[in-house]
């Protein structure tokens, strides 16, 4: 399993490369890799586990951030209800079409593998329609809007060596597009 000890932070370039698509069918170092990623994720979220092991709340881990430059991340995102609205490892994935409208968290954004502060808007798409492959190397589509779009923007980021605060506006950290949206 992996530990805070193991989160590649920045400046490491391993988050500035673009990392390597994934081949089918996964080799058991790659079938390893998936589930350590998500199962960091399901036990930050676990309030007795992560005090155990110290983790971080996590809602999605890519693996540059393990020190892999492979295209895979995992996502786990909660839903308002705190039920599960999405549990998924994203091999391949790619943002094919997204809307004009932006939309970035009320509160910013911060990573896992940065630990400094990058205070403003990160201005990112509303809603996006994503391509990825799953475990069995099967292709999906799938259309995302609002929290889950950002989240999914965040990790697929990170697979192109892309960091939040690069999208953050230098002069004015706190300006929005003209119809751009605020959440949470
Ligand atoms: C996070 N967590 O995981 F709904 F368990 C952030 C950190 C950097 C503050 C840990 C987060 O947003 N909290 C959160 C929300 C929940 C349930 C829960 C935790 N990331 C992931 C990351 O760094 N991936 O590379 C940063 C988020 C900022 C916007 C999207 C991802
Ligand atoms: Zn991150």
């Amino acid at each position: 399993m992996f530990l805070m000890k193991d989160i590649v932070r920045d400046p490491n370039p391993v988050l500035r490369a673009t990392a390597k698509p994934v081949e089918f069918p996964l080799s058991e170092e790659n079938k390893q890799l998936a589930h350590d990623l998500m199962e960091y994720l399901i036990i930050s979220q676990d309030e007795e586990q992560n005090k155990i092991y110290k983790l971080r709340p996590g809602v999605g881990l890519a693996a540059p951030q393990v020190g892999k430059s492979l295209s895979m991340t995992a996502v786990l995102i909660p839903d308002e209800n705190n039920d599960i609205y999405m549990q998924e490892v994203l091999i391949n994935p790619r943002v094919v079409s997204h809307s004009v409208q932006s939309a970035a968290l009320s509160e910013g954004e911060g990573c896992l593998s940065v630990d400094m502060e990058h205070h403003g808007y990160v201005q990112r798409h509303d809603r996006i329609t994503i391509t990825y492959q799953t475990l069995d190397g099967s292709k999906h589509k799938k259309r995302l809007k609002n929290y889950p779009a950002i989240v999914c923007q965040h990790e697929i980021d990170h697979l192109n060596g892309i960091l939040f605060y690069d999208h953050i506006n230098k002069d004015n950290p706190f300006t929005m597009d003209e119809d751009g949206i605020l959440l949470g």
